[in-house]
């Protein structure tokens, strides 16, 4: 029998920030790439839009009445999944019922008064704008009292579920550390312990190293497809420096963060020349009041598109049941968005 080879024969991935693991089948892409680059029309939109609800003047659906701001704007979400004044509780019934009430707050940014833009398709001085807002916001939020996590995310793209085509991102706080960081905080703190050096900045040395799986870098950030990235063309951006969150990147840090945001996105959309979907979010310390010397700051970014504009990875049957899995390895879908032009597909046309 052969030797084994990751790059041949099924295997499955560990990723050390959270503990899980995924199938990959490398052996399923033998066949020639049939990703096929659609050239959709390209849709313009207004600048401004009368009937959108985060255009600057415009009423919101909660009846409130957007300011005509100029910047990013910041406004509590009207429709919170948590809020501020819910009373302390609990719900138990021996080891199997169990519930606990949950405080936090919501909010909603709007990263630009121009309705037709997206990140990729902003200066990057007006994304710094919106990293400075998240870095103020997290400061704001996480000086709460009651807030243990800021999870600043972006939804984009109606296929994510994303509401308004209007450029925006949310941010909820909440009183517990949620799920995913708190899987991540952990092994970051074991790994701390066992090496006295932050997992993510021994991970970014590695692969800097080996250089397969990195997409672009400026001097302060490396945006990568993850060893075990579970999604086609999955991402993280990493700080070089092992940072435990935005208040510790300064100015020139702040800026490259907003630059590699944008690199990272115009790739995205030169893929498949869409205007390319994903959640993607921050994950940095908790505001839990204690020090997280173990926490690298890093943003995720999960993007369901799989052969083109409109053929998206599901995750059903298999990987609903049993672990995700993926056909196309970290490699190739980094070494696809390597060989993409560095120019917005839009701007090219
Ligand atoms: P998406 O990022 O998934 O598009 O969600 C937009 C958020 O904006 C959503 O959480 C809020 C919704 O509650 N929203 C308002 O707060 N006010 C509005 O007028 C409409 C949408
Ligand atoms: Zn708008």
């Amino acid at each position: 029998m052969e030797t084994f080879q990751f790059t041949e024969h099924a295997h499955r991935r560990y990723n050390p920030l959270t503990g899980d693991w995924i199938l990959v089948s490398p052996h399923r892409t033998k066949r020639p790439w049939q990703g096929k680059v659609e050239n959709p029309p390209i849709t313009k939109r207004p600048s401004y839009d009368p009937t959108c609800y985060l255009c600057p003047g415009n009423e919101r659906a909660g009846g409130l009445k957007n300011p005509d701001y100029t910047n990013v704007y910041v406004f509590t979400n009207d429709f919170s999944a948590l809020v501020p004044d819910v009373p302390a509780g609990e719900y138990i019934h021996g080891d199997l019922l169990r519930a606990e009430s949950e405080r936090g707050l919501c909010k909603v940014v709007c990263f630009s008064p121009r309705h037709d833009l997206t990140i990729p398709e902003m200066d990057v001085n007006a994304i710094k704008n919106v990293v400075d807002v998240w870095t103020t916001q997290y400061e704001e939020l996480g000086a709460l009292d009651y807030i243990s996590y800021v999870q600043i995310f972006e939804n984009k793209g109606d296929i994510m579920g994303c509401s308004n085509p209007h450029p925006h991102g949310q941010i909820w706080a909440q009183a517990c550390v949620p799920h995913e960081p708190s899987k991540e905080s952990e092994k970051q703190r074991l790994y701390l312990e066992k090496h006295q050096a932050t997992l993510l900045g021994d991970y970014l040395e590695l692969e800097v190293k080996l250089q397969e799986r990195i997409v672009t870098s400026n001097r302060h950030f490396v945006a990568l497809v993850p060893f075990w990235a579970f999604w086609p063309f999955e991402a993280m951006i990493i700080s070089r420096q092992s940072k435990q969150h935005l208040l510790q990147l300064n100015d020139d840090e702040r800026n490259a963060f907003a630059d590699i945001y944008k690199q990272l996105t115009i790739m995205y959309d030169n893929l498949f020349n869409v205007s390319f979907p994903y959640s993607a979010g921050i994950h940095q310390a908790p505001t839990d009041g204690h020090d997280h010397p173990e926490w690298h700051l890093h943003m995720h970014f999960y993007p369901p598109l799989l052969r083109s504009a409109t053929i998206k990875k599901f995750m059903v049957g298999y990987e609903m049941l049993a672990n995700p899995q993926r056909d196309i390895t970290a490699e190739q879908a980094a070494q696809r968005l390597r060989d993409v032009a560095q120019t917005h597909y839009k701007s090219n046309s």
